[in-house]
């Protein structure tokens, strides 16, 4: 996932030395007051929601590719409601109507994080994916990722573009900052990592894909990735060239959208690769902080599920296990997020 940080490699000239690939439902829960002290769940499903029956599961991967995704451990996680779609610009837009939030892509870069830039060059602005229209090295992220000022939730591609007729995509350059304040405006948080894999397995089981062992089954593209030569050829055989609007491929059997592909997610987790080691077996919340050896200073969350830009070729974390991450104030037009709600007991 690209990092804000993009933004002080591009205007300083220095070189990216790493890169990891890659409704509000405001409506509250009753409470009524009765006379009757009766403790029950609410077994309503909240609009937009589904229920998460919880469980036991194998979290993580064998593949060698994915060496911060090891070892295979099993885990098990309490139920939970989740969002059965990737929170869109509709919602997004509603929350922010509601509170005048401002997400960091909109705020003013601040001279102490970006040092060796002059103060004129540090505009708002998130990282866009910018095809060079030529094969190039793919050890090089500069090639195809472009800080744009003016580059927000609302003007996903730059200034000049605008989410008009697209309320059903996925909200994008949003980064944790703002999921979390969404997720507390709506009464509802991020999910753990563990519980976003425990729902994207959707009962499968730990397979190649979430969706199963063949990439395309029944010779039909089933999640938002990347088809053809990355990163200038993009056949987009699955439909869609960039971020489709949600619900527009199957669900998964919990009722779930896009967990593969579209836009990647933010989980609460902090990330460290050598978390899977030790992590607790019961509801694992994450290291207490974070550490990546890629890049030692940045606070990074984990990330999951891949994006349209993830492809066998490039970026292959959509795969099933297989995690990413990003830091704590960066978005790109490929980041977005989904929330999850703990059942509630409540006195009647
Ligand atoms: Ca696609
Ligand atoms: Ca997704």
């Amino acid at each position: 996932m690209i990092c804000r940080k993009i933004a002080w490699y591009v205007l300083s000239g220095s070189c990216l030395t790493s890169f990891i690939c890659c409704t509000g439902n405001t409506s509250k829960q009753p409470e009524e007051k009765n006379a009757k002290e009766e403790t029950k769940r609410i077994d309503t499903v909240p609009g937009k929601m589904v229920w998460i029956q919880g469980g036991t599961f194998q979290m993580g991967t064998d593949d060698p590719a994915f060496t911060d995704a090891q070892p295979m451990h099993k885990i098990t996680v309490d139920g939970f409601y989740m969002d059965e779609h990737e929170v869109t610009n509709a919602e997004f837009e509603s929350f922010v109507k509601a509170t005048n939030y401002k997400t960091v892509a909109e705020q003013k870069l601040d001279t102490k994080d970006y040092p060796g830039v002059p103060p004129e060059s540090l505009v708002p602005g998130s990282g866009v994916f910018s095809p060079p229209g030529q094969k190039v090295s793919l050890n090089d992220p500069l090639q195809w990722w472009k800080y744009i000022p003016g580059a927000n939730w609302q003007h996903p591609s730059g200034p000049n573009s605008s989410i008009e007729g697209m309320y059903n995509n996925p909200v994008v350059h949003i980064s944790y900052d703002d999921a979390v304040a969404y997720a507390k405006w709506a009464g509802k948080r991020l999910p753990t990592e563990g519980e976003w894999e425990y729902a994207a397995q959707g009962g499968r089981g730990n397979q190649t894909y979430y969706w199963g062992n063949e990439l395309k089954p029944n010779g039909k593209w089933v999640a938002n990735i990347y088809q053809g030569e990355f990163p200038d050829k993009n056949t987009a055989e699955d439909g869609y060239a960039g971020i489709a609007p949600v619900k527009s491929f199957p669900a998964n059997a919990y009722g779930l959208y896009d967990m593969d592909g579209n836009v990647w997610e933010w989980c609460s987790d902090f990330y460290r690769p050598d978390y899977y080691q030790h992590s607790p077996t019961t509801n694992p919340r994450g290291p207490s902080d974070s550490y990546d050896p890629q890049e030692p200073g940045s606070v990074k969350r984990v990330q999951r599920g891949g994006s349209f830009i993830c492809s066998d070729e490039y970026c292959v974390r959509y795969k099933s296990g297989s995690r990413g991450n990003g830091e704590i104030r960066s978005g790109s037009n490929n980041l977005g997020f989904r929330c999850v709600r703990d059942s509630v007991i409540i006195k009647n």
